[in-house]
């Protein structure tokens, strides 16, 4: 039955190929001369749909429209703007099958990875939604103090900014909004230039829910243009970004400049990227563990930040595992994401680009045992790929390719396998296959990583169940989904009177 929906589901969002949205902002839908053209990465000829550009002179309305919504916005009672979320995630779950559909034609997501993730976005506004109501004035608990009244509330910040990247265009993009409106900040959100129709869809939801007039703002545009532009506005109270390493840092110096008639400290959460390893020992349960691997490996093409890069294995495992996690990827499908393969096109001409090349480095510095090579057509598909004998300071073994591409490092034992896994700048997630409790117990406490898996594969992390987010050069671990992450939106007052 879900099959037969799909089908329906992708008939349609095809059949509305070429569909253009305005930019949203105080609550109008307003458009522009430039245009922002998305492409389907299975058939990159075929355009999914437009938006408009915004430039300069449309993020200086939208967070204008921003702050004057906040002025209201902020005294709602917490009940009424966790109803808004909640309205809004029972709109995307009645238009589920189509956003699903939208994913695959305009990311290149295979259905099972579209369900998951337009899931994950209803998730996020549940959660946030229903965590908002916790932290009601007044909430915090202190110590009585003889002849005073002391008390401490949280209140919201003001309107920020939200830039998201392409490899989760609902969830993060949805999810990143989601938390500062909850608790009754506004924002202006920029979603990434190769997913705007998505991103398009997630606002006829806001709006539909009955979001009020510039709570949130859609301004798709340029990075280093418009994005750029928000981050150093003196009128931006947050930024709230998930992307690469690179444009993060640029983003916290930029912030942390104050700008000429700026009057706070920007607040700065940063989600950024990762060079994940999975360590398998020689207890290990090496089916389950071929099985994770390929799944974390090549899932979405490797293009996650929580996906396995890295596969070390301890030299009695290193055969066995091997053998198994081959047999299996040489059987993976690669093809048009609408067909449902294992892997679907990588996102986007420059992102195969990217890959390739690192592809021509690991020649270099590995064993290339599969794959390696794009494959004939027109879409950018790339061949699920490994290399063995890769050293731990390779760039392949450093450095995020965000791709199909899997180096496997060989290592003495456990003990030698963890201080690997641990030698990049990153710690996002990291995966431990092991019978041997001692050394479940070892990674638990040496492997530092703001995610980590057992016995499982290492992609996917439930909102609410495990919070998300990243040690080191991964970002400012600000946990999404997790119970204190709307608490990096608000301030908290206190308040002593003597009686
Ligand atoms: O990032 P980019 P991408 C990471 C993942 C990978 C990256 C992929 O690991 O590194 O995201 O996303 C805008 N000023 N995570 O390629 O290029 C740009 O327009 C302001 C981590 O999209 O950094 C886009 O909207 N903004 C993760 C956004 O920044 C600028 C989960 C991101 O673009 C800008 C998922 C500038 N100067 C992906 N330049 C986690 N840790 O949770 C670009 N942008």
């Amino acid at each position: 039955e879900a099959r037969a929906e799909m089908k329906e589901a992708l008939r349609r969002v095809r059949a509305e190929f070429g569909r253009h949205w305005p930019l949203y902002i105080g609550g109008e839908w307003v458009d522009t001369r430039e245009r922002i053209v998305s492409l389907n990465p299975s058939a990159p000829s075929e355009a999914v749909g437009t938006t408009a550009k915004a430039g300069v002179a449309e993020a200086e309305e939208a967070l204008k429209a921003a702050w004057r919504a906040f002025a209201t916005w902020k005294d709602w009672p917490q009940e009424d703007r966790s109803r808004v979320l909640l309205k809004a995630a029972a709109i995307m779950k009645r238009r589920r099958r189509e956003l699903e559909a939208t994913l695959v034609y305009e990311i290149g997501k295979n259905w099972v990875e579209a369900s998951a993730e337009v899931a994950e976005a209803i998730d996020f506004l549940e959660y946030y939604a229903r965590q908002a109501l916790k932290y009601k004035y007044p909430s915090v608990e202190v110590v009585p103090y003889p002849g005073e009244d002391n008390e401490s509330f949280y209140i919201p910040l003001g309107a920020g900014v939200v830039i998201a990247p392409w490899n989760f265009p609902i969830a993060i993009f949805t999810g990143m909004m989601a938390g500062p409106i909850a608790v009754g900040n506004t924002v202006v959100a920029k979603p990434a230039e190769d997913t705007v129709v998505i991103a398009a869809k997630v606002f006829e939801i806001l709006e539909e829910a009955g979001l009020p007039a510039g709570v949130a703002n859609f301004l798709p545009g340029e990075g280093s243009e418009v994005g750029a532009y928000l981050v150093a506005h003196p009128r931006t109270r947050f930024i709230n970004f998930t992307g690469s390493l690179e444009v993060g840092l640029k983003i916290n110096e930029a912030a942390a400049r104050l700008a000429p008639g700026q009057t706070w400290i920007k607040r700065v959460f940063l989600e950024l990227g990762g060079k994940d390893a999975i360590l398998v020992d020689e207890t290990a349960d090496y089916d389950l563990a071929a099985e994770g691997i390929l799944v974390s490996a090549y899932g979405f093409q490797g293009q996650k930040c929580s996906a396995a890069s890295r596969l070390i294995l301890t030299e009695k495992a290193y055969e066995p595992v091997l053998e198994r996690v081959l047999k299996r990827a040489e059987k993976l499908v690669v093809g048009p994401a609408e067909e449902n393969p294992d892997l679907g096109p990588v996102a986007s001409e420059a992102q195969e680009k990217k890959v390739l090349s690192y592809i021509e480095i690991g020649q270099k510095e590995g064993q290339l045992v599969l794959g390696g090579q794009r494959l004939e057509g027109e879409g950018y598909f790339i061949a699920p790929t490994l290399f063995t004998e890769v050293s731990p300071q390779a760039r392949i073994a450093q450095e995020e390719i965000f791709g199909p591409v899997l180096s496997v490092i060989r290592v003495k034992d456990f003990a030698e396998g963890l201080e690997v896994a641990n030698s990049t700048v990153y710690g996002l997630t990291g995966g431990v296959y092991s019978r041997k409790r001692e050394h479940l117990e070892l990674a638990r406490r040496a492997f530092h990583v703001g995610n980590l898996y057992f016995n499982r594969k290492i992609t996917g992390a439930l909102v609410g169940v495990q919070p998300f987010g990243g040690f080191n050069l991964s970002g400012t671990d600000t946990k999404a989904g997790g119970p204190d992450y709307l608490l990096h939106f608000l301030q908290m007052k206190t308040v002593a009177e003597r009686f």
